[in-house]
């Protein structure tokens, strides 16, 4: 990764007063947790998650679509927050407002001590009933139920994961703040997105749209390269440290 940029996009950082830090499921690869893009190894090496992570699919096989939650519950519950997680919860420490937009719903920002966390597509440890109409359940609600999906204890409907399928709405309240946010920031650090699934991958755009500095952090170009301000070749959990080291010393300057 060239210093040059590095420090070009420090020093973005130390002066920005309104910062939104956007991150995909590449933002959580170093805590072991699959991206959606990149193939998955073993059991569900074979299944495509843009066909698991739909109403369809949990309707012709609740059981199915269950499990791949399930395996990706324990992936997530033995997983912990990668020094990328950890870097952008100490820019909360070091700048006036930082607030994070993630697509991942694996809750690892607010591990690692993100204070304000935008969860566009919802979270797997928040679980609802088919119909909606109950929410808010928590997996130890229901850990005493063999039967998977396990039932609502309200109406008795399925269960699943509060989370956005592909065709699904996103939450009103979730899209509208992380629009405003996009809109209002003078810097977006984006990390580890193809930036391809909407309405989600707007926010890099909007904040362009909006002059502010755009900084991208991935491993390979993305489709979100080409419209940001400055490009950091290479994993999350490598960079980002670095990037925070150099906003300190920016800020001590
Ligand atoms: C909707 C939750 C309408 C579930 C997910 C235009 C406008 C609106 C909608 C659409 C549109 N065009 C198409 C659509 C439909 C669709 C869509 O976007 N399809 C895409 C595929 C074309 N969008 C929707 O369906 C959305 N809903 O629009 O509803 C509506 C409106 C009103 C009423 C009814 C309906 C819902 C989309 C949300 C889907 N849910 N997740 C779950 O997780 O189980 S999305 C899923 O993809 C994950 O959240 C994931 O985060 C997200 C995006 O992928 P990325 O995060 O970018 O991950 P990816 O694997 O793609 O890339 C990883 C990146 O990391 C790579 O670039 C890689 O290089 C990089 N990387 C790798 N290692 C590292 C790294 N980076 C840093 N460090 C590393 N170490």
């Amino acid at each position: 990764m060239d210093d040059a940029h590095l420090q070009s996009a420090a020093r973005a950082l130390a002066r920005s007063r309104r910062l939104v830090v956007f991150t995909g499921a590449g933002a959580s690869k170093e805590s072991g947790i699959a991206t959606f893009r990149e193939p998955e190894t073993g059991l569900w090496a074979k299944y495509d998650p843009m066909e698991l992570a739909t109403p369809e699919a949990y309707e012709r096989d609740p059981e199915f679509v269950w499990s791949w939650y399930e395996h990706r519950f324990g992936a997530a519950a033995a997983a912990e927050p990668n020094p990328g997680h950890v870097a952008i919860a100490e820019l909360e420490l070091l700048l006036p407002r930082v607030a994070v937009v993630t697509q991942n719903i694996d809750g690892l920002h607010q591990r690692a001590g993100s204070s304000d966390v935008v969860e566009l597509h919802g979270s797997m440890n928040r679980f609802k009933c088919v119909p909606g109409t109950h929410a808010g359940f928590a997996l130890s609600d229901f850990a005493e139920q063999t039967e998977k999906p396990p039932r609502c204890p309200e109406c008795g409907a399925h269960l699943r994961p509060d989370v956005v399928w592909f065709g699904e709405a996103l939450p009103a309240d979730a899209i509208d703040r992380a629009e405003t946010l996009s809109k209002d920031c003078d810097a977006m650090l984006v990390v580890g997105t193809s930036g391809v699934v909407y309405p989600a991958a707007l926010m890099p755009r909007f904040a362009h749209e909006a002059g502010a500095t755009v900084v991208d952090v991935n491993p390979e170009r993305d489709a979100l390269t080409s419209s940001a301000t400055i490009f950091l070749k290479g994993p999350g959990g490598e960079v980002l440290p670095l990037l925070v080291a150099a906003v300190r010393e920016h800020l001590g300057d």
